[in-house]
Parts: C-alpha cells; structure tokens; sequence
C-alpha cells in the first residue's frame, strides 16, 4: 500500500507571467487545448522546459530501468532530490518490465508521487520500440487518472541513455498522451487530470515538442 498523500495538486497552476517562484511550474513554450464533449473543461498540454525534480505537479514520470533502484539521467536526479526512501520504496517494487509503470509516493520531491516506467533501448526500430514507448505513456495516463490526479509531468523517455531518436520519440509520446486521454474522456465524464507536461531539459528537446505538438 502506498502511504496517505494528498490527492490535491500543490500548485498545478502555469505560470503564465513567465515569474518563477521557488514551486512554480515555467511559463510553457507551448501549450495546446484539448476540448472534449464530455469534459466540463478543455484538457491541456503543455510544453516547458525545466528540471523535472523541481516541477510541483501531481505526479511526475521517472524513466528509470527494469531494476528499479536507480540509474543516471532523470532518474538518478529523481531518486537525489527525494532522498533514500524512494529507493528503499523502490526495492519493494520487484522491477518493472520495458512499457510498464510503477507508482511511489515522492518523498521529498515537490510532486506528491512518482510513476515509474521504463522505455525501450533503441535497436533501430524493429523490435518493437514503438509500440512499448508508446505503452508506457498510455500506462501512466491510465494510473494517473485512476488516482484522479489533476497534473502529470513527462521526460523524455529513452531517449537519453537508452538512443531513442528524439523526433521519432516525441511524435510517439505526443500521438499516445492525446489518445490515451480521450480514451480515458470516453470512459470518465469528468477526469481530474487536467494537465499533462511534456517536461524537456533542453531547449531543443522543447523546440522539438512543440513543433510536433502544433503539427498534431
Ligand atoms: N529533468 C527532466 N529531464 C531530464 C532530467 C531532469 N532532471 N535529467 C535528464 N533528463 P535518460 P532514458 C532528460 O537518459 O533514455 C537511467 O540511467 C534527458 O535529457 O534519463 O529513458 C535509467 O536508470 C533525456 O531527454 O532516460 C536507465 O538505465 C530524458 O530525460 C536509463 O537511464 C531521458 O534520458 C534510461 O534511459
């Protein structure tokens, strides 16, 4: 069982004036409203560029290895800012299998939870990365509604130390969050989740997002 965290979101408001206070999320670089009959309100997607670990949003994405108990990259930023528990928490998770996801509270991170998965290692593309990065997306969105929250935050996934190439990573993320979100919009009359961040570290993984978003 997970321990008892609040369900609501810190701040999960964008900083539209560009003014970063020390648990704002940065001004996006683009944003694109999804509205869905079902839906009181439109559903966004966001595009910012920031340091994942510093985003105060409801859960935040960890692309982390099949063991778990840590690594490089994003996810040996995420286990440093939430200290020790997360790994200790980590080891009773058992591993997690390429395109699945597993959820930790977040410790001492400014989000309230972390979604664990772990993205395919580029081979050149026939063996099936496609469909298993698109699966760990689809995954988290389904967690994260199923939690009701109201704000998600996404790296890169593989597309650091696993060889991923950006352009073709970014068009698979940005087609499975919006399907995977209307899937869900189909299912629940009124989802909690909100927003969803594409988070880049750079600001070329960001041009990169946002191009493809607007083309999507
Ligand atoms: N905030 C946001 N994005 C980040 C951050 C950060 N603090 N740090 C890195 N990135 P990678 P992968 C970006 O290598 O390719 C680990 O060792 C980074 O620029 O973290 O899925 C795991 O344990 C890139 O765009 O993840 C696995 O063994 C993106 O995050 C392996 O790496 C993903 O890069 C997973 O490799």
């Amino acid at each position: 069982m997970l321990p008892e965290q609040p369900k609501t979101n810190k701040n999960a408001k964008v900083n539209q004036s560009g003014m970063s206070g020390a648990l704002a999320i940065p001004a996006p670089i683009y944003t694109k409203s999804i509205r869905i009959e079902t839906q009181d309100t439109p559903l966004q997607l966001a595009v910012v560029q920031a340091d994942i670990t510093k985003l105060p949003v409801d859960a935040i994405v960890n692309a982390a290895n099949s063991t778990l108990l840590g690594g490089g990259g994003v996810d040996g930023a995420i286990h440093r800012v939430a200290g020790p528990e997360l790994l200790a928490y980590c080891r009773t998770l058992n591993g997690c299998a390429t395109g699945e996801v597993k959820m930790s509270p977040a410790f001492k991170l400014p989000s309230h939870y972390v979604l664990h998965t772990v993205g395919p290692i580029w081979h050149g593309g026939g063996r099936g990365e496609a469909e298993l990065l698109a699966r760990c997306y689809q995954g988290a969105i389904a967690l994260a509604v199923a939690h009701e929250f109201t704000s998600l935050a996404f790296p890169a996934i593989s597309t650091g130390v696993y060889g991923y190439p950006l352009m073709e990573a970014t068009q698979v993320a940005v087609a499975a969050v919006q399907e995977s979100l209307l899937q869900q919009a189909a299912i629940h009359k009124n989802l909690a989740l909100k927003q969803v961040i594409f988070c880049c570290f750079s600001a070329a993984d960001a041009k990169v997002y946002a191009q493809v978003l607007q083309a999507s």
